[in-house]
């Protein structure tokens, strides 16, 4: 029944997929949902082992690694490499990517193995995100330079929800499909139809106002039109737990650049980095008939110079974001 697509069939309904691609994609949806399975078990025991805390290490973003950081690094890494389908694996956590399978594999995969991890020290929600990339043709030697090249052609992306309940949603680009964890069965089961923004736009408005004096003076703009109009302001600070509610409800999440104060801090070019949280996401609010910007243009029409590259990201409901981007574009 179409409704209710196992996650197995999923790159079957994929036209544009040649069969090594399909079953290569097949693979890799396994391993996300294993290693989502093995992360909920981990995660769910987290304080009672005491895993919840930073682990001393700073990453090549500059930014606390907390231990389960390690772990979700650790665990997709290896899920993602006994598929055999992956060719370069590129992670927040490394700066460099690692080549899998002596870079025989079909695909190059971008991942944040655990987004939002400042919230597990408060059992809060967190997320997996990745992308999975077709190389292109007569790609460079360097690893960088070739996942780079391939970003343009995203195959799907998705992200693992860990929260009340584990949801992984997966998107190939025309549409979006959610499968919940079942514990006692230990995989992940369809849940009935497609995912897509609400038709009228809804009005959830997630932004980090503690930054808005640092905004640039379209997105203060923005944060102003507000006052005007009736919203609901939700923020739990992860990004896959923000985007997801507001693909159900109805909103709009903004990240964007915020300037340094006092000679410290902030994000000039966006907090969220382009590979790993804002393309996934924007393949999957296009799919779902939403939008992602960096603030003026798609972010899907982005051109990466660095695997590591962070941008502005406004991604929602398409009427949201186009209201966006025309009050930003004239500030009052
Ligand atoms: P962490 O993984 O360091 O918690 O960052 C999460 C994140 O990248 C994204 O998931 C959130 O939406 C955003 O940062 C929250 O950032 P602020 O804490 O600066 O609002």
């Amino acid at each position: 029944m179409d409704d209710m697509v196992q996650l197995d069939e999923l790159s079957e309904k994929e036209a544009g997929l040649s069969a090594p691609e399909r079953e290569g994609a097949r693979k890799i949806l396994r391993a996300l949902a294993a290693g989502g399975r093995e992360m909920a078990g981990l995660l769910a025991s987290g304080p009672l082992k005491g895993l919840t805390g930073a682990s001393g290490v700073v990453n090549v973003q500059g930014e606390e690694v907390q231990t389960f950081d390690e772990i979700a690094q650790e665990v997709f890494t290896r899920t993602l490499r006994e598929t055999g389908a992956v060719r370069c694996l590129v992670s927040e956590e490394r700066e460099t990517p690692e080549i899998q399978n002596g870079g025989s594999g079909l695909f190059h995969v971008a991942m944040d193995p655990l987004d939002g991890s400042s919230n597990l020290a408060i059992s809060g929600p967190v997320g997996s995100i990745f992308c999975v990339f077709r190389p292109s043709a007569g790609e460079p030697a360097d690893p960088s330079a070739a996942v780079l090249l391939s970003v343009p052609s995203p195959v799907f992306s998705a992200y693992v929800l860990y929260s009340v309940s584990t949801l992984l949603v997966v998107s190939f680009g025309r549409e979006v499909r959610q499968f919940a964890l079942d514990p006692a069965r230990g995989e992940f089961l369809p849940l009935p139809g497609t995912v897509r923004f609400p038709g009228d736009g809804g009005q959830i408005v997630s932004l980090n106002a503690g930054n808005a004096s640092r905004w640039r003076e379209g997105d203060q703009s923005y944060l102003r039109s507000l006052s005007g109009v009736p919203y609901s302001a939700r923020y739990v600070g992860a990004l896959v737990m923000d985007f997801h509610r507001n693909l159900l409800k109805g909103g709009i999440y903004l990240y964007p650049g915020d300037m340094p104060k006092g000679g410290s801090g902030g994000h000039p070019e966006g907090k969220l980095r382009l590979l790993y949280e804002a393309i996934p996401m924007a393949i999957i609010a296009r799919a779902a008939g939403g939008e992602a910007v960096d603030g003026t243009r798609p972010i899907l029409d982005v051109s990466p110079v660095h695997i590591h590259q962070r941008v502005p990201l406004v991604v929602g409901s398409r009427s949201l974001v186009e209201d966006y981007l025309r009050i930003s574009a004239s500030p009052s």
